[in-house]
């Protein structure tokens, strides 16, 4: 028996290097057959995913899931957000409740080892951070022995905050919510002098949700590392291969100067990574179960990495700086080569 599973494996293997086409996958064909990409999101952080009073959702994770769609079922509009906790996302996750996490999830080693998920790539490069209101004339971290800090559970920013507060000899009061509008709410209240999380949920709260964002600075301290990224549940490799390759598709799109606005055009051109990348040789689409168009359409659609970023990242007041910017203007957004 186990002879003849393994000469099927051959046989199988045999057809991928013959043809040099992947089998769809069965999350593909789920998604195909549902007809829309269900996406993880947050319950709603400016410049990340958040829904207008139509329910429409803009934000660089909401665009990721959007340029999704469009490769996968030909049309961006194709996706029904599922507005997540932090406490929440994982399970949605594993349950096949959706597709995808594109939600400011960080990449760790316990996320994508232990909970039968794995991170398909980076698409923002974040450190955790604090704000306080401006009248405490706080400067520094270390000022903040003794404080209250207003932080959500089931992050791993609960983590680093203890960690750093430890290793600074420093003591602190957790003010723990589950959900992010009550310690929004209880930070303007007064309820915590510190809030903590992610610089970039720092950024979005103070420009989006602070009554006078003047009123509250980001203290220049990083305490960690938070790569953010989408995460699909393991063991469907074509899925997750098609996730991990738009996120390099968007950002090869940006190395390239192919934008939403020119990709048309951009198929006649002579750099053979440009033509790989829209379709026009090489078959890179349909080695990934898809067609070769896959990443004309998503660019077309939301554009390459350099507009989502600024057209989600910039107005809620962060530059396209550091490890966010392209590796060739010495940052640290990468693309594997498309070949
Ligand atoms: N990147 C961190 C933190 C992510 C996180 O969930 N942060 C909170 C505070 S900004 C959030 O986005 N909440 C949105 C929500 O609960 O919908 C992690 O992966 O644990």
């Amino acid at each position: 028996m186990k002879r003849f599973l393994n000469m099927m494996a051959l046989f199988g293997l045999a057809a991928v290097l013959v043809t040099g086409t992947a089998h769809a996958g069965k999350n593909l064909d789920a998604i195909k057959s549902n007809g829309t990409l269900k996406c993880g999101v947050s319950t709603g952080l400016a410049g990340f995913s958040i829904a207008d009073s139509k329910g429409n959702y803009t934000g660089l994770d909401a665009d990721f899931c959007k340029a999704l769609a469009a490769a996968v079922l030909g049309d961006a509009s194709k996706v029904t957000f599922v507005p997540l906790s932090a406490q929440q996302r994982f399970t949605a996750l594993q349950s096949g409740e959706v597709d995808l996490l594109s939600r400011n999830t960080t990449w760790t080693l316990t996320r994508d080892a232990s909970l039968g998920l794995v991170f398909a790539g980076v698409t923002f490069y974040d450190g955790q951070g604090f704000m306080v209101p401006k009248d405490l004339k706080v400067n520094k971290a270390t000022e903040l022995d003794g404080a209250e800090v207003c932080v959500q559970t089931g992050t791993t920013t609960e983590l680093n905050l203890a960690d750093y507060f430890r290793a600074k000899g420093m003591t602190f009061k957790p003010v723990v919510f589950e959900n992010l509008e009550e310690s929004k709410t209880a930070f303007f209240n007064g309820r915590c002098q510190v809030y903590t999380t992610d610089r970039s949920g720092l950024a979005s709260i103070r420009a989006a949700d602070a009554p006078n964002p003047d009123d509250y600075v980001i203290l220049p301290d990083t305490i960690s590392k938070e790569p953010l990224g989408p995460v699909v549940r393991r063991g469907d490799d074509e899925w997750f291969s098609i996730v991990k390759w738009m996120v390099y598709g968007l950002i090869e799109a940006e190395e390239k100067g192919v934008t939403s606005k020119n990709v048309d055009e951009m198929k006649s051109s002579q750099d053979p990574v440009i033509q790989r990348l829209l379709g026009v040789s090489g078959d890179m689409g349909t080695k990934l179960g898809l067609d070769n168009d896959w990443a004309a359409r998503a660019i077309k659609a939301v554009g390459n990495y350099g507009e989502l970023y600024a057209r989600n990242v910039l107005p809620i007041g962060l530059p396209r700086e550091g490890s966010n910017a392209l590796w060739t203007n010495g940052g640290m957004m990468y693309a594997m080569p498309l070949r």
